[in-house]
């Protein structure tokens, strides 16, 4: 048995006017919780340091810049590793990342229990636009913002498992878990800013919403027989509501841990990576199953080719 007690720790909502310290302060809270609960590993949401700026439109690069890290761990962000470190928690968390050769990325790192960053990820899917859309009831900027992730969907071996990450928009998309997959992942961590209304179909119901963010997961757990952890930041920011229902998937697709609320709030299981082997030998055998002749099409056509 190789088991990891994980944390997911949702967060309630980050207003614009909140600032960087004060949201660090919460995720030390929440990670001293996690060490009360006996967590190896924390994960925290997608850009969880400052409210979801890319609904904001903005047009003056400083001002963009005000929401980028342009190095982690930072004055910010430098309690945070120092508390995981002493708690000896491995975590996970996204934030927007500028670098020094000037480019911005929605991205995510993983420590290992000292607090050393160990990997680090780069959001691929990129959901909205990049120009104000006056047809939708809010903007969702992301393509403004980012560029899409250069350094693909890798995993690391870290605490005796294969880890790796992915970030919202990502968790829809079944290549995400399939790449990583195939290097045998057994823990797919991601976290997620999802509107609870659809800025594009304004009668489409959370409800719905939370059942596609379930499914994405769920399917994603069981197809590749892997342990998935998806957690939300959500709650009211400065009246725009993001929707909960973070999740801990076991690698048949069951369920085993749900947020009830839409605040700080962690949810705990002991995950046995081991519980990933029966799978991956018998039915998702990739080595034994999989007929890559047919597969083409996934890897050199982006749209839809109907036939005439
Ligand atoms: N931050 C995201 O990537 N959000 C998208 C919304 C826009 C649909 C998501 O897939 O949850």
């Amino acid at each position: 048995m190789r088991e990891i007690v994980i944390g997911g720790a949702q967060m309630g909502p980050i207003q614009k006017a909140d600032s960087r310290e004060a949201v660090v302060e919460r995720m030390i809270a929440l990670l001293k919780q996690a060490k009360g609960a006996g967590c190896d590993l924390v994960v925290f949401p997608e850009l969880c340091l400052t409210t979801f700026f890319p609904r904001w439109y903005m047009e003056d690069p400083a001002e963009v810049d005000f929401w980028f890290e342009r190095e982690m761990p930072n004055g910010a962000t430098k309690p945070l590793f120092d508390a995981a470190k002493q708690a000896g928690i491995a975590i996970s968390f996204g934030y927007a990342e500028l670098t020094p050769e000037g480019q911005h990325f929605n991205t995510s790192i993983l420590t290992d229990r000292e607090g050393n960053i160990v990997g680090k990820y780069r959001k691929v899917h990129l959901p909205g636009h990049s120009e104000f859309d006056t047809e939708r009831a809010f903007q969702h900027l992301e393509k403004r913002y980012f560029l899409p992730g250069d350094l693909g969907f890798p995993v690391w071996r870290n605490m005796d498992a294969l880890m790796g990450m992915c970030i919202c928009n990502d968790r829809r998309w079944p290549e995400v878990y399939r790449v990583m997959g195939l290097q045998g992942v057994e823990l797919v961590m991601l976290g997620y800013n999802t509107p609870s209304v659809n800025s594009q179909m304004a009668d489409e119901g959370l409800e719905k919403r939370l059942y596609h963010s379930d499914l994405s997961m769920t399917a994603g757990a069981y197809q590749n027989s892997t342990w998935v952890v998806g957690v939300a930041k959500a709650g009211d920011e400065d009246g725009h509501p993001l929707m909960g229902g973070s999740i801990i998937v076991d690698p048949n697709g069951y369920v085993v841990a749900r947020a009830a609320g839409e605040g700080d709030e962690l949810i705990v299981h002991a995950c046995d990576m081991d519980a990933c082997n029966f799978g991956k030998s018998t039915i998702f055998d990739f080595a034994r199953h999989r007929r890559i002749e047919h597969y083409g099409r996934i890897c050199s056509q982006t749209g839809v080719e109907r036939s005439a």
